[in-house]
């Protein structure tokens, strides 16, 4: 099985569904590691709670974000992980980190990519007036939200939706096609090639 870190800011809902997913032996993968950039997060109890090793690593303890990447990276290294997922990690990740990671990091966003990207994409749905929007898993290059795409699935948009009536409809998305993606890729049926788009590997018995 492949080790897996998740990285986290806040509530960790997607950490707790990929954490769902990967328990029993059938899983390729097997979450070694939280990290959070931010203390007292709900995602670290929840971590703490499956018995799975957390840190804290906080951004605001570095001169740069290449030396916060750089901590990330070391600790990743430590602890011998081979894939990454950020399940509401809310930080850019430099050049060279990305760079590095290649191909290993997966990020999921709530919207159906390549549209409404960055940090507010269901007040951008709503106020577009889109009637379908939903959630993609993509891996992670330098340009954000811009990676090469993995897995999605469409959610209605419902009249008099708000941010939060949508968010927690897409939520429950995100919770069915992060574990799928990270199952794939582990399993290595998905793998991003080297002209930064996505394959399908034939599975051979
Ligand atoms: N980094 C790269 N490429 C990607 N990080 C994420 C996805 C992704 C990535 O595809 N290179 C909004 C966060 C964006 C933002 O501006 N964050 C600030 C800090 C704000 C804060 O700490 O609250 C910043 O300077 O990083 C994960 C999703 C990132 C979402």
């Amino acid at each position: 099985r492949k080790l897996v870190a998740v990285l986290i800011s806040g509530s960790g809902t997607n950490l707790e569904a990929l954490i769902r997913s990967s328990v029993g032996p059938s899983s390729s993968a097997y979450i070694a590691l939280v990290i959070s950039n931010k203390d007292g997060v709900e995602g670290l109890k929840k971590a703490q709670d499956a018995k799975i090793p957390t840190m804290v690593i906080d951004h605001k303890q570095f001169r740069s974000r290449e030396e916060f990447d750089d901590a990330i990276d070391k600790a990743l290294c430590k602890n011998h992980i081979e894939f990454v997922c950020l399940a509401g990690f809310m930080r850019i990740l430099s050049g060279k980190f990305v760079n590095k990671w290649q191909g290993k990091i997966l990020n999921v966003h709530p919207s159906l990519l390549p549209s409404f990207k960055g940090a507010n994409a269901h007040k951008e749905a709503l106020a577009a007036g889109v009637r379908v929007t939903g959630c993609t898993v993509h891996f992670v290059a330098e340009e954000v939200d811009a990676g090469a795409i993995i897995c999605q699935e469409a959610v209605p948009v419902e009249f008099g939706d708000t941010v939060e009536t949508l968010s927690e409809r897409v939520k429950k998305a995100e919770h069915r096609i992060f574990p799928r993606a990270l199952q794939l890729v582990t399993s290595g049926e998905v793998s991003l090639q080297e002209d930064g788009r996505a394959c399908w590997n034939v599975k051979k018995w």
